[in-house]
């Protein structure tokens, strides 16, 4: 079968350049696809395009109702797609077919169906209240930021890009997206989609290429006025410090450690499932996994027997195979580090209660993979307990009181996600009220939904994406006053 190459298309012109990226399966190390890749000249070029495509008001004149129009048209074909584009991407980076036709893709077109459908309804321009005591009138406005920029990791590439790129575009900017170089295919794909729904020339373009050339480029661009970014806190903090030349607007979404209470009341038959899932969904590769799981010390050893009675029957191995539950992580250089935060939290007292190694055997020799860790003995102080592992790693950290659990979940730097499994309501809701993160999930873990928003408290990162204020996030607002005594009729 032959391997597909994309070009980079800037401008409508179909762009090569002096360097090809091969994008390898994780799990074999087969050649997926290879892709032109950019550079700074070639985000240069792009946002030139943009600016020029905003300039000409081809996209920010265009009635909202046509934009939703676009959104959904391409939301329906990419449904018409979903498995071939599931398929696509779990062999682009190793997440697996369940997770990647549900989250990925599926969220993905549900996101974009929400926005167009926000599109419509959208107050752009509205009367203000009456301004006295002088017979004016205001006018309430939201404008388009002008060039976007979105830069976006490979965890979970399209749900992250539709998260930007889709309100964005709603709200009538026009946009540059960097997908990260490991995984750019779905990026690729989104824009072929909306090239063939209409969208015009220059009013979205993707340039692949390497964080600290073609993403460092865009962050710094001084003609781009808002990035939007998931990815490591480190590069989060990088692309906030270059926002000040031009004063850009930000949006981050970064790194996570999130803590999941188990009460001494919780349901095991559920929360043993579900504290495996909150963690090692996406292959553990979640910002908002919960990777602490915090345990009532008279009901440790049960669960973690119960945890590792779980793990033993997860499968492990072909990320296209319905049957399996984790897939290979994305880099060698990823199941490096992660191994070695499994090493590095033993020489500090934690103790492997299940996998804690890369797999043997021959289906697994060319792949990155992990085995579904449980480590238990954590304690908040190790680095396993503080750093993001991004593996299939869950943490099994012991309290007495629910007041000491509140105190370690809240005892991070970062805040994007928290958990709490019980079954009294008022008790539930009690601790979810006191976890300082931006989604917290009750009896249940990863419940992305289009209504609600998504973005973190603390160093997880600045703003929010998708739920009911998608588009606020990437307009202006404006307030035209008109007195009526100046003569105006
Ligand atoms: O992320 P990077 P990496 C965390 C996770 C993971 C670690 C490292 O803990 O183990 O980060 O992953 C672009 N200017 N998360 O190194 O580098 C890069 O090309 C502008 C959490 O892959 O942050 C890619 O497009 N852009 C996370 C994007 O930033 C730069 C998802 C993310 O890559 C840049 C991924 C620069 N100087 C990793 N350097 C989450 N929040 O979900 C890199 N990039």
């Amino acid at each position: 079968m032959s391997v597909p190459h994309y070009p980079l298309q800037i401008n409508g012109d179909i762009v090569e350049t002096d360097e090809t990226l091969e994008v390898r399966s994780p799990a074999t190390g087969e050649l997926v696809a290879t892709v032109a890749k950019g550079g700074a000249a070639e985000i240069d070029a792009a946002v030139a395009a943009a600016k020029a495509a905003d300039k000409s008001g081809v996209w920010r004149n265009t009635p909202p109702a046509e934009r939703a129009a676009i959104i959904n048209t391409v939301a329906a074909s990419l449904a018409g797609r979903i498995e071939e584009l599931a398929a696509l991407q779990s062999r682009e980076n190793g997440a697996t077919i369940r997770v990647t036709g549900a989250l990925h893709v599926g969220l993905s077109i549900a996101n974009m169906q929400s926005v167009a459908a926000q599109t419509l309804e959208y107050e752009f321009e509205k009367a203000g209240p009456e301004i006295g005591p002088v017979p004016a009138e205001g006018i309430l406005r939201r404008e388009p930021l002008g060039v976007v920029g979105a830069i976006v990791p490979w965890n979970i590439p399209l749900l992250t890009i539709v998260w930007k790129v889709t309100p964005a575009l709603a709200a009538g900017n026009t946009v540059v997206l960097k997908p990260d170089e490991h995984a750019p295919l779905l990026a690729l794909e989104l824009m072929k989609e909306f090239e063939v729904a209409g969208l015009p020339k220059g009013v979205l373009t993707v340039v692949v290429g390497d964080g600290h050339d073609a993403g460092a480029r865009l962050s710094q661009h001084p003609d781009v006025r808002k990035v939007g970014f998931t990815g490591s806190t480190e590069v989060g903090k990088s692309i906030l410090g270059a926002s000040a030349d031009n004063m850009k607007r930000v949006t981050l979404e970064l790194g996570g450690k999130g803590p999941n209470i188990l009460l001494d009341d919780a349901d095991l038959d559920v929360a043993i499932d579900g504290a495996i899932y909150a963690c090692m969904a996406n292959n553990g590769e979640a910002c908002e996994a919960g990777t602490r799981l915090l345990v009532p010390s008279e009901r440790k050893d049960e669960i973690v027997e119960r945890l590792v009675a779980r793990v033993a029957t997860m499968k492990i191995g072909d990320p296209l195979e319905l049957a399996t539950d984790i897939g290979p992580l994305i880099t060698a250089e990823q199941r490096d580090r992660v191994l070695a935060h499994i090493a590095k939290a033993q020489t500090q007292g934690a103790k492997v209660a299940i996998g804690g190694s890369a797999p043997a055997g021959d289906e697994f020799a060319n792949g990155y993979f992990v085995e579904p860790t449980i480590l238990t003995d954590v304690t908040p102080e190790m680095t396993v307990a503080c750093e993001e592992v991004f593996g299939p790693v869950l943490s099994v950290l012991s309290y007495e009181t629910v007041e000491e659990a509140v105190a370690i979940a809240n005892d991070t730097e970062y805040g994007l996600s928290a958990g709490v499994w019980g079954t009294d309501e008022a008790r539930v809701l009690d601790v979810a009220r006191q976890l300082e993160a931006g989604m917290v999930y009750v009896n249940d873990w990863h419940v992305l939904h289009p209504a609600y928003p998504f973005g973190g408290y603390k160093q997880s990162g600045l703003g929010r994406e998708g739920g009911p204020n998608a588009l606020d996030q990437y307009t202006e607002q404006k307030y035209i006053s008109v007195d009526r005594s100046g003569g105006v009729e």
